[in-house]
This record gives structure tokens, sequence and C-alpha cells, in this order.
């Protein structure tokens, strides 16, 4: 039994293009053998995921399903996506777990830590966010390149480590001219490529650091190699990419890094146009909200329609609901405890409804008054769609 079950939620149903629409739809494999025939198995490094509850776009991405993940606030690590720019380091790095080692430089002591005297440091939780800046690329009507996203690249995610703040006091303060916090990736770099233009490298800017952890533990757990183990940097309110992991250095530089993810890639710029340095860099994360459920035909009467709800950077203050693709809105509330200024809020409102069709989305505002728009300008990289006209789903209540 055990062992049937284990071997079932190792595959995945669909092949990486038509996943996404099957699992959009709600509709399970079996009603479409010609997509059951494809079966595909999780990679060894995510064997331990949810199969049921992804969707594999390739080997290095893997979404949420939209309605995964629940009304608890906490995505379960089984079921939170992946996004790797490089292939995952292999177990090695996380066998002896409090040795591993980082540097931290532009400090007046600059010196390498290990994990476990970091752990001697301080400890801290946050409850954030982790949203790859792509998630809803797939809602853009323009030719984008990269995975074609939906809701699922993202995650409410409980993350314990130490301050960074705390380790820079530990290391005397920061030396002068530190404007950005430089972190780098631990992955092994393939031969024979310029470092610069493969690196997983990010800056933020500095003041980042007074919210930023450099974690171990993801949801209670160790943290899996796969989400970054043994130790992670998390920058509470920004997009995924600088949540740097397996990170080997964290830096405070006078400019950002020219590594090209950095320097070019990651920039919001208009279709057509080269990144560039100067151009928006994926940092502070903006308002955003969808509908988890319904997502297909609901039978009438009572409907419990939820979904979830976050200000990026700022808290989320409140959410609305439409059920008739943004005529009318209706204040929903929030449901489950408010685990702070960087996290998602799942929110409710319960409907009667009568049979017939309904578009329905949500609308949430952040404490500076933001509201998430009807729609989101193109960029050429297909970055963070979060406008509530296509973020909508169709539902025919019978
Ligand atoms: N070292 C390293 N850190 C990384 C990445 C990577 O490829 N290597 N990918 C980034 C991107 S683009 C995202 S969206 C998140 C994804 O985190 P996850 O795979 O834990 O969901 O990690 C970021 N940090
Ligand atoms: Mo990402």
């Amino acid at each position: 039994m055990e062992t049937a079950r284990i071997h079932r939620r190792h595959f995945l149903i669909g092949s990486a293009s038509t996943a996404g629409a099957i699992a959009a739809a709600g509709v399970t494999g079996s009603s479409f053998p010609a997509f059951a025939a494809e079966t595909k198995e999780l990679p060894d490094y995510v064997s331990w995921k949810d199969a049921d509850k992804l969707i594999m776009h390739t080997e290095q991405t893997l979404e949420m399903k939209r309605g995964a993940g629940g009304t608890s606030v906490i995505t379960p690590n089984e079921e939170v996506y992946i996004r790797n720019n490089l292939p995952s380091p292999d177990e090695s790095i996380v066998a002896d777990r409090d040795a591993w080692e980082v540097s931290i430089e532009g400090v007046n002591d600059p010196r390498t830590l290990t994990v476990g005297e970091l752990k001697n440091i301080g400890i801290e939780t946050v409850a954030t966010v982790l949203q790859c800046s792509g998630n809803g690329r797939g809602f853009y009507e323009h030719e984008t390149s990269g995975s074609q996203w939906l809701t699922g690249a993202a995650g409410c995610i409980l993350w314990s480590g130490v301050p960074v703040r705390k380790v820079v006091e530990e290391l005397g303060g920061l030396a002068d001219g530190g404007n950005f916090m430089t972190s780098t990736g631990g992955e092994q770099l393939p031969e024979g490529v310029e470092e610069k233009d493969i690196i997983v490298e990010r800056s933020v800017p500095a003041e980042a650091m007074e919210n930023a952890i450099l974690a171990w533990e993801m949801n209670g757990d160790e943290m899996p190699l796969a989400h970054g183990g043994p130790l992670r940097m998390i920058v509470p309110g920004y997009y995924g990419i600088n949540n740097v992991k397996y990170v080997k250095r964290v830096a405070f530089t006078e400019e950002e890094t020219d590594a090209k993810i950095q320097a070019s890639g990651y920039r919001v710029r208009p279709v057509g146009v080269d990144g560039a340095p100067d151009q928006p860099s994926m940092w502070e994360m903006q308002v955003k909200s969808w509908v988890t459920h319904p997502l297909k035909d609901s039978e009438s009467g009572r409907v419990q329609i939820y979904g979830v709800a976050f200000g990026g950077d700022k808290p989320v203050e409140k959410v609305e609901v439409s059920l008739d693709g943004g005529e009318s809105w209706q204040d929903a509330s929030f449901i489950g405890p408010d685990l702070g200024r960087f996290a998602w809020r799942p929110f409710l409102l319960t409907a009667d409804l009568e049979p017939g069709d309904y578009v329905i989305t949500s609308r949430a505002t952040d404490s500076d008054g933001n509201v998430q728009p009807e729609s989101t300008e193109p960029n050429h990289r297909g970055y963070d769609y979060n406008g509530w006209d296509r973020l909508a789903v169709e539902v025919t209540v019978v």
C-alpha cells in the first residue's frame, strides 16, 4: 500500500506545456488518456515532493497547482515550487550542515563563519511570501521566454535563522560604502564558462539587511537542499531571485554585482528592449491576490470562495472579491493568523450562488493604498503579472 502511494506521488501527468492547462482546469489525467501516457517522474533531487500538487515545466522548474496549498497560511514544503538557474548541488553539501561556511565581507571584521557559529549569534523566525519574478508570466499575451508560470511559483513559508544585522554587529558593523548586500550562491559552476555569465549572485539595497535572515530551517524542517540548504539568504518582501540558496558569501559592496543575473537579468524593461543596469531591478514585490477555490464547476447554494492576498513588501490591508469579472466588488475577510507584513493572508467570501456563469476574481490593497490593477503593462521578460482580469477564474454553477 505504502509503496503504491509513494510511487504514484512521484509521477506527474501531462507534458510540460499541457500540464498547466489541465491543472488550471482542475482536470485529472485519467480523463485525458492522451496525456496520461506521458508520465513524468520527479527528478531525484525533489523526489520527496508531492507530485500530485505540482506541474513540472522542466526538471529545474516545478510549479504548485492552483488550488493546492490549502487555507492554513503556510505552504507545505512538499508543495513549494522550485526554480533553479543552475542544477542543484549534490547531497554532500548537507552531509554536515553545521560545517557549511559563509564568508561575510564589507564589515569591519570580515570573517568566514560556519552555520554552527551562526547558530550561536542569534535566532529569529519570519514568514515570507517566496515568489518567482516570473510568477504569472503565462497570463501575458506577448511572447515571453522562460517558464509559463501561472499562480504557483509562490508560497508562504516560515524561515528560521540568524538576523543578518546581528551577524553584522558581531563582526564590528558595516564598513564604509556598503550600499548593497550581495549574496552568492554555492553551486559548482561548469568549466569553460565565464563565471559572471552564470553565477547566481544578487545585490539588494543594504537597508534590506534590516529584515534579512540567514536561514537554516524551512517550516520547521532542516532547510531542504532543493530549497537552499544548508544555508539560504532570505530577503523578506523581495522577489525569489534575491533569496539566494546555498549561500556561500554575503558582501556589503559599494556597487551592485556585475554578474549577468544582476546587471542585465531580472530588469523590468519594455518589450523588445535589452536588459541594462539602469532599468528597475526585480527587488520589492507588489500587491497581489488570486482565488484558489472554486476553480471549476460548482453546486448552487452556499459556496466558499477563497484565495491568498499579500502586499509584497508592505502589509496587505484588504481584499475584495468580484463574481462578475470586476463589475462589482464585495469585501472578503481574512482567515487565520496574521503572520506579519511579509506573509500572505488567506481570504474568504461566503456567497449564495444561483446557477449561472461567473467570472470570479480578487483585488488586494496594501497598507499604502496601492490597489491591485485591472491588468499589468507588458514587460519584456513577462515579470509578475498581477492584473485581476487574467487572474480571474470562470466558474459554472449548476
Ligand atoms: N543559489 C541559487 N539561488 C537561487 C536560485 C538559483 O538558481 N540558485 N534561483 C532563484 C530564483 S529565480 C527563485 S524564484 C528562488 C526559488 O526558490 P525555490 O526553488 O526554493 O522555490 O530561488 C532563487 N535563489
Ligand atoms: Mo525566480
